[in-house]
């Protein structure tokens, strides 16, 4: 079979189609992987219990004392040579992406070079993990702020980048000093599994096992046991609003670290002197891409009542010529959802949103066949429409017209989500309208771009319901170390602050 083609690239052996791998040795149940492509089995894995949990977390805990002692550009070599690997594998990798889960092949290969930046990222980070320095009021003395490793991070990740986030927590963590546990998604475990190879090849021979560790499982067993161990004190998590809130109950009641990064419900507005063209392909890759499973994908529309017809209409015949089918063919541009679950829920909304009065445009059908596909699909909305403001991880798209760039804003931040966001305007007053103190209330806002395909380089995370913390780059690296204050007094006194005298 020639899709399994890639699957030896990877080299994970003994996994056929329906089979069974006896290569991941938890101790646990079976798990399936299914590809959305068919409803086929691809393998069989054997899930971690929790006596592979204990051993897991023993070693990531064991070799964090020694890990934080390598120098971190030391680690950046490490993490050079992770990266050179990703390379390697970018187009196996990408596959097993695609037909694990769904994406076309161009976003599964496009995770990869995720993957890959990153790293390069790290690299060059591992020589800039820069504290300040600062003047102390008192004579004699210096002050300054170290940055020191944090410990084991608990990575929790989601279906839709099965590769790319674990990445953007691990490769920063590594650097940083950090050993990690990563759960994935149970709807991605070969994925997992094939990069936990290309990462035990590298490490393995440099004696940096246990740096890098996975825990393929279930939420309700070990990840469970994840979230309340203290030997975590950062569980950095990607999933839904809901999954965040509980899991951010859990660690902040024994007192650890989150960063989380949840739902979206992104908005592109655009105004009477938008380019057209551009706003129309960034609403299509948008919306449509990764079958409307990213948390940045496109969910809203606003449009100013000028061009609100002619867009609508043109979004309608793009949409009609969107090729929906096998991922890993190359002229496909929709793939299927990510199972039949998804498929229930993109039919439940369907039926919520024409109770709440929306009107499909176009779209709304599940593909007959074999395979989880819909049909994307346009809903001309109303304001007052409750299911609108819930993230449904679907390819459905809500319009909504607007006279004023105020009126847009009002709507675009009303949502209780605060990822991704944009506009689209040549006129300066209404791009700084949207990016200042009163504008977009998301962690990310763009200008003639749209809502999903961040660059690895920013800090990547949103607002309110989104759970506001903030991955990959920029300053991101600081939420995996911890800060220490020092002051150093080089003096023959013993003044103190604030001037006090005591005693
Ligand atoms: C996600 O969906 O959780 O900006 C991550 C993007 C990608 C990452 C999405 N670079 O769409």
């Amino acid at each position: 079979m020639a899709k399994l083609d890639f699957i030896s690239e990877l080299g994970i052996k003994d996994i056929n189609p329906g089979g069974f791998s006896t290569e991941w040795l938890g101790s646990g149940s079976d798990l399936e992987s299914i590809t959305p492509t068919d409803g086929s089995i691809i393998a069989t894995v054997k899930q971690c219990d929790s006596g592979d949990y204990e051993k897991i977390m023993q070693d990531a805990t064991s070799t964090f004392k020694k890990w934080r002692m390598e120098p971190a550009p030391k680690r950046g070599e490490v993490i050079r040579k992770l990266g050179n690997e990703f390379r390697k594998y970018k187009e196996p990798l990408g596959k097993l992406i695609s037909w694990e889960m769904g994406k076309i092949q161009a976003e599964g290969e496009g995770e990869v070079q995720e993957m890959i930046d990153i790293a390069d990222f790290a690299v060059g980070l591992s020589r800039q993990l820069y504290g300040k320095t600062m003047h102390s009021e008192r004579p004699g003395h210096r002050m300054y702020e170290q940055w020191h490793p944090l410990g084991v991070v608990g990575i929790i990740s989601a279906f839709n980048f099965p590769g790319a986030v674990w990445a953007w927590n691990a490769m920063i963590a590594a650097v940083c000093g950090d050993t990690m546990v990563w759960k994935p998604s149970s709807k991605t475990p070969l994925t997992s599994i094939a990069i936990q190879k290309i990462v035990n090849n590298v490490m393995e021979p440099m004696g940096w096992a246990g740096v890098m560790n996975l825990l393929v499982g279930s939420s309700r067993d070990v990840g469970e046991m994840l979230i309340h161990d203290r030997r975590a004190p950062l569980i950095s998590a990607t999933g839904s609003c809901g999954m965040g809130r509980k899991i951010g109950g859990a660690v902040s009641k024994r007192l650890g670290r989150t960063l989380l990064e949840l739902g979206g419900n992104n908005g592109i507005i655009v105004m009477p002197d938008a380019d057209a063209d551009l706003a129309l392909r960034a609403v299509l890759f948008g919306a449509v891409g990764t079958s409307g499973q990213r948390c940045t994908t496109t969910r809203r529309l606003f449009l100013h009542n000028s061009v609100s017809e002619d867009m609508t209409d043109r979004l309608v015949t793009a949409y009609g010529q969107v090729k929906i089918g096998d991922p890993l063919n190359g002229t496909t541009l929709m793939g299927p959802l990510v199972d039949d679950g998804a498929v229930n829920d993109y039919n439940e909304a369907l039926k919520i949103i024409e109770e709440q009065g929306g009107k499909i445009l176009c779209g709304g059908n599940v593909l007959d066949g074999s395979g989880s596909f819909v049909e994307p699909t346009i809903i001309a909305a109303t304001p007052d429409m409750e299911i609108a403001r819930e993230e449904t991880f679907a390819p459905i798209l809500y319009v909504f017209d607007f006279d004023s760039i105020d009126e847009a804003i009002t709507m675009h931040n009303s949502v209780d989500q605060g990822l991704s966001s944009s506009i689209f305007t040549g006129d300066m007053q209404s791009v700084e309208r949207f990016l200042s103190h009163a504008g977009s209330d998301c962690g990310i806002a763009n200008i003639n771009i749209g809502t999903s395909g961040a660059e690895i380089g920013g800090a990547f995370g949103g607002e309110k319901d989104t759970g506001g913390g903030r991955e990959a780059g920029s300053d991101s690296w600081k939420s995996y170390m911890r800060r220490q204050t020092n002051t150093l007094n080089w003096s023959d006194e013993l003044p103190l602050a604030q001037g006090i005298e005591f005693g």
